[in-house]
């Protein structure tokens, strides 16, 4: 196309969060951090705005975190960084008529970022909309019907949601087998939108060819991670997008027992023997889900735990927990 250019960058599952391993001096909110400003000033120096649909923070955060994050937060953002609030932002559970704050909403409330939950925005090449993440997606087609009823002209649209899609594939590869209150068949319920970014799922990937997209992580962020591209996207004025990997942040990297890691700049970890699994307190944690069934097989993997009486008590243990334990 002529004249073709770049009217929009995305970055998502940013996931700022109080690592337990590999964060030695915050080394790996350093990184993050690193890469939000390597986007703010592609952005800047583009005139773009950047479409982040979700989970900009993960999980609980304190006040030495909070703090550098704010002191290291790219002052582009502040007006050009758009923002829907993901499952990680959330504190409760989120419903569309009881809401409560998020980490997007307190960053809005800031004045660091501009929250899109159940808002637009109009933009010079774009009208932008966004949906929260919503609890077991409760709502979440009704909130995208009324928007694309509402917002029935002729000026471009690009909608922001978080969630998982039926297509989506994991960063090991395995198809996400989680998708909820969502019709197989999306491309009805997509049509008004020109482009529609999802986050949720870390690995970047095209659902639908030229109208949804994955947008994923801008880097490893969990051992599994360790084979996958992570990056952001460039959206250009035909709504056709291109996804950058970024090859320079810190990745997950393997020695042998017995050698020395390489160097300080990559998460090491040491090679086991097989079927001696190593509880990685962040894999643990870090989860799309949250529920303590999830959890519990999580563990299960973690540990290669494979007799039955055990994996029955750990279950039933949890499950008589309140999920609000993790
Ligand atoms: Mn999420």
């Amino acid at each position: 196309v002529k004249n073709k250019k770049i009217i929009a960058l995305s970055i998502s599952d940013i996931h700022i969060h109080k690592w337990k391993s590999h964060n030695e001096g915050m080394k790996r909110t350093k990184d993050t951090m690193k890469i939000l400003q390597y986007v703010s000033n592609k952005a800047e120096e583009l005139s773009v705005p950047v479409l982040c649909p979700g989970d900009l923070f993960h999980g609980e955060v304190g006040p030495i975190l909070l703090s550098f994050v704010e002191d290291h937060w790219p002052s582009y953002f502040r007006e050009n960084f758009f923002a829907i609030s993901g499952n990680h932002d959330q504190e409760e559970k989120s419903f569309v008529d009881s809401q409560q704050p998020s980490m997007v909403t307190y960053f809005h409330k800031k004045g660091l970022l501009q929250c899109l939950d159940f808002e637009y925005r109009v933009l010079p090449d774009f009208f932008t909309y966004g949906i929260p993440y919503l609890t077991y997606n409760k709502g979440l087609l009704q909130a995208i019907e009324n928007l694309a009823v509402s917002t029935s002209d002729n000026y471009y649209k690009i909608l922001m949601i978080h969630t998982d899609l039926y297509g989506a594939k994991e960063s090991d590869g395995r198809e996400v087998g989680t998708v909820e209150g969502l019709p197989r068949d999306m491309g009805k319920l997509f049509e008004p939108f020109d482009l529609v970014l999802c986050g949720h799922i870390h690995k970047p990937q095209e659902i639908i060819p030229g109208k949804v997209i994955m947008v994923g992580a801008p880097q490893q962020q969990r051992k599994s991670d360790a084979d996958g591209e992570f990056g952001y996207w460039e959206i250009y004025s035909d709504f056709s997008y291109k996804f950058v990997p970024l090859d320079w942040p810190s990745k997950f990297m393997f020695y042998n027992e017995g050698d020395i890691p390489g160097d300080d700049y990559n998460y090491w970890i040491m090679n086991r023997a097989e079927g001696v699994g190593v509880v990685d307190e962040d894999t643990l944690e870090f989860s799309s889900k949250s529920s303590t069934t999830h959890l519990a097989k999580a563990f299960l993997t973690a540990t290669g735990e494979k007799r039955y009486s055990y994996k029955k008590a750990l279950i039933n243990t949890l499950k008589e927990a309140d999920d609000d334990t993790f």
